[in-house]
């Protein structure tokens, strides 16, 4: 049978897409983690078909862009009435529009956005929306990366997904979105399993020793050594205490070593 998250006990945090595309959702969201807490009603999602707001016999809701040039721009009259539409029944979400020329985003806001009553996402389609509307909404832009999808939606599933596993109850069996890669700033340590030989390399011997202090002390080292080599910007952003520093040396006499 499967295994459904208890809920929190506290209102459902709720998430409100518009979309051109409903019927893309919950797609992915409707699985694993995010899925058994909808099941659980630890969230809710909601679409706003954007089409429904179009204008005339086509439901017409973009039009050619001013200036000229490829492709076409949804109408800022259009999305404004589907945002009026859905900001009756969530008068307190942040209303954010998903693009790739906005504020990049991170697990900091995934957990801000996890601590407030839920999100209204815009899920642009197009060459993107009329500005104005940007304005007259006081959009939040929000990307998540370098790179142009086909439109919001997969950008609005990543952004709920991750909002999603920091709701309390939402995590699966001895899972704690505490331990993850980001929590403490840090990228995680490697990780194994059984076998503890496999093609002839074995578990790192602290890793089975039973010594949980020295293994944390390992887990640590790990990742401030990871963090170093892969990703050094996020260690200038957060900085390191007198301990993590000789923890990092350690780390890299070791990598001279071998
Ligand atoms: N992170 N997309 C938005 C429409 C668009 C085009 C141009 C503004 C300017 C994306 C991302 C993303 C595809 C959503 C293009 N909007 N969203 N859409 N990267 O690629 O969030």
């Amino acid at each position: 049978m499967p295994h459904v998250p208890k809920s929190n006990g506290r209102p459902p945090w709720r998430a409100t897409v518009l979309t051109l595309f409903p019927e893309m959702f919950p797609g992915p969201l409707g699985v694993s983690l995010a899925g058994q807490a909808l099941t659980a009603a630890i969230w809710t999602l909601r679409t706003v078909p954007i089409r429904d707001f179009g204008l005339g016999r086509h439901r017409t809701v973009d039009d050619a862009p001013a200036g000229g040039g490829a492709g076409m721009v949804m109408r800022a009259d259009v999305l404004a009435a589907a945002i009026d539409h859905a900001r009756e029944a969530e008068p307190q979400a942040p209303l954010l529009y998903l693009s790739p020329r906005g504020e990049r985003f991170d697990q900091a806001l995934a957990r801000e956005l996890s601590s407030g009553p839920g999100v209204l996402l815009v899920a642009g389609r197009f060459e993107g929306v009329d500005e104005r509307v940007i304005a007259a909404r006081s959009m939040r832009e929000v990307s998540i990366g370098d790179y142009v999808l086909s439109g919001g939606e997969l950008a609005a599933m990543v952004l709920i997904d991750a909002v999603v596993r920091q709701l309390p109850g939402a995590l699966g069996d001895g899972m704690s979105a505490g331990q993850d890669s980001f929590a403490n700033g840090l990228l995680e340590a490697p990780q194994y399993t059984r076998p503890e030989v496999y093609e002839g390399e074995a578990v790192p011997p602290v890793l089975v020793s039973g010594h949980h202090a020295k293994i944390e002390r390992w887990r640590l080292k790990a990742s401030l050594g990871r963090t170093w080599q892969r990703r050094p910007e996020l260690l200038e952003r957060r900085g390191l205490s007198d301990a993590e520093r000789a923890l990092l040396q350690e780390f890299k006499e070791e990598l001279k070593k071998d």
